[in-house]
């Protein structure tokens, strides 16, 4: 079967340079359909050449396809171009230590920065990983002795914009995964300070990043977290399209009808993080638009899970854990509580439905979207999610697999909720693009990752740190700007745990 991404074309490639060879109506739009409005005996041709292969001189773009060029090299993932320059902004987190080893192994060459943020703003709750984690000295030379990677980094805030210039201009990415943010709601409702500190990095570092973009490397595919949270939920159980309308959605009002194909499709977020995710989609969006960048943005669920081949393949490898209450994920939360014997904490009715994805699968997707650029000007959004569930079905798979794998006397309490958000809601995802364009197919379902989050956490040394924490984990942040701890309401002791 041939792969999802082998009749894209040099139209897509990041190693083309398009600067005064292209119409600037060609961007932003399919191909066939510009060629076609330009009609059949139109002068205007799009031509370009290629940063890699100077040879060809300058050409047709649409002529060579990522099948047929000898740049482009078959994966599992789609075709890769060979050595792909992939800068991964906000490298040392969660996700980017993760990916930096995952793209590492398939022959990416990885270069990025961070600022060590993540580690300061966890440190400062006084919380910490509860997966001890290495020093990037540590980490860059693990990688390097085990894995065989190589990756350029510098310390660097994003917010440096003279530093980071220079650094894009060394490295000329052909991909840039942007990470760098702050990602915790409740870290940005602690105050006006931390709203401010969040809304500041992830808003203007983000804008400074497009402009640099602009001058330095146009043809540089961004791949820009969003969040599902950027739609919220809304309660007429509208579909949560991915990003912008779909051709045939139409607005009905008075007897009349206007199609809203191709406009953003509304946002309504959860928190004042969140808010700043829908603010780098307007700027991202803009900057497509006005400067022809090729964007994805990725709206991705909340996401779980400790385990990839790279950072499971020695302990300086892997990636971190946070289970307080600001930096946590519920998933991620509800095990370690699991493991310390908390009733898992389900804020409010638990009857709210999320989507979610495993950190494996969430690295795949993103692989997929890096091997496959959008078009010069093209802002494409995908949802990136394996499945929703709602909070209680996964306390309950969380409470299964503790019970019966690790004879642990899981229970579940409902809490107070300190969220303004709706417990009980429709919840209409729309997530196929990912399978259907790029290929995705989920590998790890829940109660496997779950399983390996217990066969980590259950390790003494560190259940002890997860201890060490453990007054961290019932949440004192509520969005009214109230100052207690939630209070427990119930516990579910007689919780059925169905097979
Ligand atoms: N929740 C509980 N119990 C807990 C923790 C959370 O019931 O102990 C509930 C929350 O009220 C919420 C849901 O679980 O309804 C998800 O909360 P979360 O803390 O796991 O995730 P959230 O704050 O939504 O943010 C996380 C990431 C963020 C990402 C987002 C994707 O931190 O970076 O953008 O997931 S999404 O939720 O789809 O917006």
């Amino acid at each position: 079967m041939s792969l999802h991404n082998a009749n894209l074309t040099c139209w897509n490639c990041p190693a083309i340079d398009l600067a005064g060879k292209v119409d600037f109506r060609a961007c932003g739009q399919a191909v066939e359909k510009f060629q076609k409005s330009l009609g059949e005996n139109s002068e205007v041709h799009i031509m370009a050449e290629c940063k890699r292969r100077p040879e060809l001189g300058i050409f047709d773009p649409m002529s060579i396809t990522f099948e047929e060029c000898p740049e482009w090299k078959e994966t599992p993932f789609g075709y890769i171009l060979k050595d792909m320059r992939v800068m991964i902004l906000g490298i040392d987190g969660y996700l980017g230590w993760t990916l930096a080893l995952w793209l590492g192994s398939i022959g990416c060459q990885v270069s990025g920065i961070d600022n060590y943020n993540r580690r300061d703003w966890v440190m400062e709750r006084g919380a910490h990983s509860v997966i001890p984690i290495a020093r990037m000295t540590d980490r860059l030379h693990a990688a390097r002795e085990v894995l065989g990677i190589d990756i350029n980094f510098r310390k660097m805030d994003i917010m440096d914009r003279s530093h980071l210039k220079e650094f894009l201009e060394e490295v000329k990415p052909e991909a840039i995964v942007h990470y760098a943010e702050c990602p915790s709601a409740p870290y940005s409702m602690i105050d006006a300070d931390h709203a401010i500190l969040v809304q500041q990095n992830n808003v203007l570092g983000t804008l400074g990043l497009l402009f640099l973009m602009r001058d330095i490397c146009p043809e540089t595919s961004l791949l820009k977290l969003g969040t599902m949270g950027e739609y919220g939920t809304p309660l007429t159980g509208r579909p949560l399209f991915e990003g912008i309308f779909p051709a045939d959605a139409v607005l009905h009002w008075h007897d009349q009808e206007w199609s809203l194909g191709g406009e953003l499709t509304p946002r309504d977020p959860v928190s004042f993080y969140h808010v700043s995710k829908v603010q780098d989609t307007f700027n991202v969006y803009e900057a497509c638009k006005y400067w022809w960048l090729h964007s994805y943005d990725i709206m991705q669920g909340v996401i779980y899970g400790v385990r990839t081949e790279q950072v499971a393949a020695d302990p300086r490898l892997r990636t971190r854990l946070d289970i307080d209450e600001w930096f946590g994920t519920v998933m991620n939360r509800f095990v370690a509580q699991a493991v310390v014997g908390i009733p898992l904490t389900l804020y409010g009715a638990g009857e709210q439905l999320r989507g979610f994805i495993a950190l494996e699968d969430a690295m795949q997707c993103m692989t997929r979207l890096i091997c496959s650029p959008p078009e010069p000007g093209q802002y494409a959004v995908v949802n990136q999610m394996s499945g929703y569930y709602s909070l209680r079905e996964l306390a309950e798979t969380v409470t299964r697999v503790g019970r019966k794998e690790f004879h642990l006397p899981v229970k579940i309490q409902r809490v107070e909720n300190p969220r303004v958000e709706a417990d009980r809601h429709p919840f209409v995802p729309i997530y196929e693009r990912l399978p259907k364009d790029f290929g995705f197919e989920p590998k790890v379902p829940p109660e496997e990752a779950i399983y390996n989050m217990f066969e980590l956490l259950t390790q003494p040394e560190i259940k002890e740190r997860i201890e060490q924490k453990k007054h961290l984990i019932l949440p004192r942040t509520w969005w009214s700007g109230v100052k207690k701890q939630v209070e427990s309401i119930e516990v579910l002791e007689e919780v059925e745990v169905p097979d």
